[in-house]
């Protein structure tokens, strides 16, 4: 028995407070991210979101979406929000100012920039789960998933396109916001250079406010930095081929790299399923195949880690981060790099650091100098985050364990608080509550 979280719910009363969170977040558009926190829609948790919703709802899981995908840029970008009418969350849409953008969505004001490309994968499990709830939903996913291919083919093609500059092969990043990973030790040397200007708008943060405790946030540094970034964009007027070429982060990211991947094999298979052309077939596999490539070539010499790149100054970033076991999803490294990250996935430096509460992997190691068990992406467990390494591994053929991953993804989080990231000893919820995407990924695990 373990004291340290003293409130566990089985597995059916956990499931129904899960879904209880999703119809709670739901204003009847969109699904906001979480109640007070997030009053928007984010685009990967859009896409976490409607994996869980299919479990309740198929009809509200393609809803879902379908918002976002409506909100795609011209040019195929996926932004990373698509704005509610609430004006609860800082930056909001006047801040980041896309209204006039050349390739913005008519009709909807969102954010300037992306985030992780995990949507193929949403669409995947969301028809793989209609078609075992009966012969309707089957239907009804099988239209959208034969609707939407045009849409998630041309988002893989804008990262292509417009996100791959140099020759690391990596997807770059132009805001550590894009990584999904916001304030990870990740980006720490990139943001170093970063320097705002004079000229960076005043503002008032509002996530300080919302969360307990205010240190379970990025720093005002780190906001000036995020902030600033922002204001370099705004001024490139949201020109793709601009900002890659000035902005003062540009950063290969191993993660989004092996994402993309994994998210381009997805997308072969749907297309074949679905009477797609096979040039576009050929495009995907050979950017899966780059993707792969270049994942496998940022591996570390002597940890077997994959890293990130700083693609201004051209360097390794050789911060260890969870970031670092992105081989293990997307595969196509060495069988002795492999071999090396499994172990030391498993090892007390990770999983099996005898002090955690759910053998599930923090967003940094415990044994890192800098870990931080509160502090957002410098320490935390993250149950999406989770979710994507028990999803890779099943998908992977490892199913003992995916299934290890699942149960511990459920250890987690079976106080039924639906935490956005969790303290690794304690179990401690932090940031906020009844966050959706942690609830749809629960559900998925326990349905
Ligand atoms: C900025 C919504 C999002 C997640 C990100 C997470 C956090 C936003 C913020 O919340 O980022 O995009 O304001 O901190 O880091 O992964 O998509 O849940």
């Amino acid at each position: 028995a373990d004291d340290r979280r003293p409130v566990r719910f089985t597995h059916p009363t956990l499931a129904a407070r899960a879904a209880r969170v999703l119809r709670d977040n739901d204003t009847g558009t969109v699904i906001t991210a979480a109640p007070r926190l997030y009053p928007h829609m984010w685009s990967w948790d859009a896409a976490f979101i409607s994996i869980g919703l299919a479990r309740l709802d198929v009809r509200r899981a393609i809803a879902e979406l379908d918002t976002l995908f409506a909100a795609q840029w011209r040019n195929g970008m996926v932004p990373h929000i698509v704005f509610t009418e609430n004006d609860a969350y800082f930056p909001g849409p006047d801040r980041w100012g896309t209204d006039g953008a050349l390739d913005g969505p008519a009709n909807v004001r969102t954010s300037g920039i992306c985030q992780p490309p995990v949507h193929a994968i949403a669409v995947r499990r969301v028809l793989d789960i209609a078609r075992r709830s009966g012969p309707d939903d089957r239907v009804r996913a099988e239209r959208f998933a034969r609707r939407i291919w045009a849409s998630l083919y041309a988002w893989h093609r804008w990262l292509v396109e417009y996100r791959t500059p140099g020759s690391s092969g990596l997807i770059a990043i132009v805001h550590g916001w894009e990584s999904g990973m916001d304030n990870s030790p990740r980006w720490d040397v990139p943001y170093d250079a970063v320097h705002p200007g004079a000229a960076l708008p005043p503002y008032v943060r509002k996530d300080v406010h919302v969360v307990g405790d205010p240190d379970e946030r990025p720093t005002d540094r780190e906001y000036d930095r995020y902030l600033w970034l922002i204001e370099e964009m705004r001024r490139a007027g949201y020109d793709q081929r601009k900002i890659v070429e000035n902005s003062s982060f540009l950063v290969g990211d191993v993660f989004i790299t092996a994402l993309f991947a994994m998210s381009c094999d997805v997308l072969i298979e749907l297309g074949k399923e679905f009477g797609q052309e096979t040039d576009r077939l050929d495009d995907l596999a050979d950017w899966a195949a780059k993707a792969r490539a270049a994942v496998a070539a940022s591996c570390h010499s002597v940890s077997g880690m994959a890293r990130d790149r700083d693609l201004r100054t051209n360097r390794w970033l050789d911060t260890q981060t969870i970031a670092g076991f992105s081989p293990l999803l997307c595969g196509g490294a060495p069988e002795s790099v492999q071999l090396r990250l499994l172990s030391l996935l498993d090892s007390d430096r990770w999983c099996g650091h005898p002090g955690l509460l759910a053998p599930v992997p923090p967003s940094v190691s415990p044994m890192r100098p800098g870990f931080d068990p509160r502090q957002y992406w410098r320490g935390p467990q993250w149950p999406v985050v989770v979710w994507l390494f028990s999803w890779a591994f099943e998908q992977r053929g490892w199913h003992e364990r995916a299934r290890r991953v699942r149960e511990g993804g459920i250890r987690l989080t079976d106080d039924g608080s639906f935490g956005e990231y969790y303290q690794p000893f304690t179990g401690e919820p932090l940031g906020s509550t009844d966050q959706s995407w942690t609830a749809a990924v629960v559900l998925d695990w326990l349905c």
